[in-house]
């Protein structure tokens, strides 16, 4: 039977859907097939109770055996699985970010290769963000001040994260008096996976709290650097127009696809691509040029500063090579399907690992060296090249369907836009959410899971919110999911937006829902709320802001942690579906209710996204009201007396 005949719904995008169907006619297994074959999935995992941390186990609790051999019961078990993701999670984006600052320390030390500083003022404001010195320092000089400076943060330390200091001085202080501080992303990870090993921390309670420390070092830590020195070294980006799904594949260029996370080869591919020799050698092939689209986050990052077409997010990445028309397709870390040489044998194309630490079974292994990395790239590019010639056009089917898209909304990027020519700031913004024409603001991120219909809770939360004049932030492969919509071209969303959310994003030029970039720049999204924050007149505290986040379809472990730092941060977080708590009563009423008590944000669990939308806006309202903004302003009418009066 065909994954989609009992299962119409694989995607709301057509492209998707089309090649799932070629995938089905040509017997080539795919990700929704595994699924399949995958149900039922076992309730002791989904529920969170089965515990493998000991070898008297694996145990797993039912009514009639509440606890595991050594005593734990449920709610330990489950909070111990949770805390493990987390720990993953934030081990992934913070590993991203140490990568960023090894490139950086070698640009500082002149052995960088082709990379360089390419954003000097950004560099500098980082620098002075943190205190490191900046006066008499040469660039380089700073940056390797800086990248010194960042690999303190990794490691433990008596003093919390220095970055933490990005966040409002009254979240700040909540997290000493909690406890949840970290003392370095590497401890926290270390210190996580200590408190769950078999007979350590058992108080379900306690060992949330740990969840939420490692969480901080994620998202106000790691992240926050994998962003920083993504900027300086690639450039801050600005908004660029770009396209999006399959039907960006090229009939007669020679397609490379990158795919993962890490930023740094693609960014020396995007520069070799360009350059005359390697379109020439492409043309002396036969291809009418070099075309590089990107999967997940990598091809986030390449399109925010290149504006390089993105293939596809996460559930498209073995149907791109289903297109038979992809010379190359180059990983690195992160959200990479194991399953990709199978696709890969059926086709022409060769799959690449580039990273040090992620070997794919078959696929090729050529190690990224940063000093060698426009080397690298245009090895590659030129083997892609060679593989062109084997492409067997008879066998190319690639989708129609291509999207326009605006992406490169940083937050530096927003301030000028809504500051206009004379001045950066963050007012225009605090002062339409203040007047309610902008009801509040809504990060919506996270990947696709196949356990839902692909892409479609992204575009149809994203289309209530706008609808209801919220203006909606987001990363990822959920920016990618509304992008393939249309919702990225500012006239398309503008023309679903409410009323008076049109009226301002039109009046200050930014449009209603703003693509920020790849995971780790959920960042970004902290940061966007602290400046409204700091702009005034919404709060003291960023549990005050009508602000909400959303992950409607994700899976990642990475999304765990997002979904966590959120919380921690004093932010209402609504999941497409649950994390696996269900099995203790007790962690899930922690985390969907007394947590708002403790941080002041909290989760919630909504797989329709209309439901999802009302939750969210009544988040929205209830925090309005307790601003003070929601009451109606009587109009008053002055006489000239009282005009000059106010003048
Ligand atoms: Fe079973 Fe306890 Fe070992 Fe977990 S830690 S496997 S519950 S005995
Ligand atoms: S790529 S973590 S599937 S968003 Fe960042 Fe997409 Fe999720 Fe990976």
């Amino acid at each position: 039977m065909s994954v989609t005949e009992d299962r119409p719904n694989v995607s709301r995008d057509p492209a998707t859907n089309q090649m799932v169907e070629r995938a089905q006619d040509e017997g080539i297994p795919t990700v929704f097939d595994r699924y399949k074959s995958q149900q039922p999935q076992c309730k002791f995992g989904t529920t969170g109770v089965c515990c493998r941390l000991c070898h008297m186990g694996p145990c797993r609790i039912t009514t009639k055996a509440p606890q595991g051999i050594c005593g734990a019961n449920a709610d330990t078990i489950v909070a111990r699985n949770l805390l493990r993701e987390i720990a993953a999670g934030t081990a992934a984006h913070s590993d991203h970010g140490r990568m960023l600052v090894r490139t950086l320390k070698l640009v500082a030390n002149g052995a960088g290769g082709a990379y360089r500083i390419a954003d000097p003022l950004r560099l500098r404001e980082v620098a002075r963000a943190f205190e490191v010195e900046t006066e008499g320092r040469d660039d380089l000089a700073l940056a390797g001040a800086l990248a010194d400076f960042f690999m303190t943060q990794f490691a433990w330390s008596e003093e919390t994260n220095v970055t933490l200091t990005m966040a409002p001085e009254k979240r700040q202080a909540l997290w000493e008096k909690l406890d949840i501080a970290p003392h370095g992303i590497d401890s926290a990870v270390v210190e996580l996976m200590h408190r769950t090993h078999m007979g350590v921390d058992h108080d379900y309670k306690h060992l949330i709290m740990g969840g939420l420390k490692c969480s901080l070092a994620d998202g106000w830590v790691g992240s926050l650097i994998a962003t920083a020195v993504s900027d300086i070294l690639f450039g801050t980006p600005k908004p660029i127009r770009s396209r999006v799904n399959l039907g960006v594949l090229s009939e007669t260029k020679v397609n490379i696809i990158v795919h993962g996370h890490e930023p740094t080869l693609s960014e020396m591919l995007a520069v070799a691509s360009s350059e005359p020799e390697m379109v020439a050698y492409a043309k002396e092939k036969g291809a009418a040029g070099i075309n590089i689209a990107g999967i997940c986050c990598t091809a986030n990052e390449v399109l925010m500063r290149h504006g390089f077409p993105i293939a596809g997010n996460f559930l498209q990445q073995e149907l791109a090579i289903l297109t038979g028309a992809v010379e190359m397709m180059i990983v690195d870390v992160q959200c990479v399907m194991p399953s990709l040489p199978e696709v890969m044998k059926c086709f022409h194309t060769r799959l690449v690992s580039t990273s040090e630490i992620a070997q794919t079974f078959d696929a090729e292994q050529i190690t990224f060296e940063a000093a060698h990395g426009l080397e690298h790239a245009r090895n590659l590019i030129r083997a892609a090249i060679d593989n062109f010639a084997n492409r067997d056009k008879a066998r190319v089917q690639i989708p129609q369907e291509s999207m326009e898209l605006v992406a490169g909304f940083s937050n530096e990027t927003i301030f000028h836009m809504l500051g206009g020519r004379f001045r950066s700031t963050f007012r225009p913004l605090n002062d339409a959410i203040i007047d309610g024409r902008i009801r509040g603001v809504v990060g919506i991120v996270g990947c696709n899971n196949p356990k839902v219909s692909s892409d479609n809770a992204h575009v149809t939360l994203t289309q209530e919110l706008i609808k209801r004049n919220v203006l909606v932030l987001q990363t990822g492969c959920a920016a990618i999911a509304c992008a393939k919509a249309g919702l990225l071209t500012p006239e398309a969303a503008l023309a679903q937006a409410g009323d008076s959310l049109r009226e301002v994003c039109e009046a200050v030029g930014i449009p209603p829902v703003l693509h920020m970039g790849s995971c780790v720049d959920n960042s970004r999204i902290l940061l966007a709320a602290t400046n409204v924050l700091l702009e005034g007149g919404l709060g003291e505290d960023l549990s005050d802001l009508p602000v909400a986040g959303a992950a409607p379809e994700w899976m990642s472990e990475k999304a765990v942690a997002i979904g966590h730092y959120f919380v921690a941060s004093g932010l209402y977080v609504v999941l497409g579906h649950p994390l696996y708590v269900a099995g203790s009563e007790n962690v899930d009423r922690l985390l969907t209710e007394e947590m708002e008590g403790i941080t002041g944000g909290k989760f919630a669990w909504e797989p329709d996204p209309v439901a999802a939308a009302d939750l969210i806006m009544a988040h929205i309202e209830g925090k309005r009201d307790a601003l003070n903004i929601n009451q109606k302003k009587e109009r008053k009418l002055y006489d000239m007396k009282e005009r000059r009066e106010l003048v």
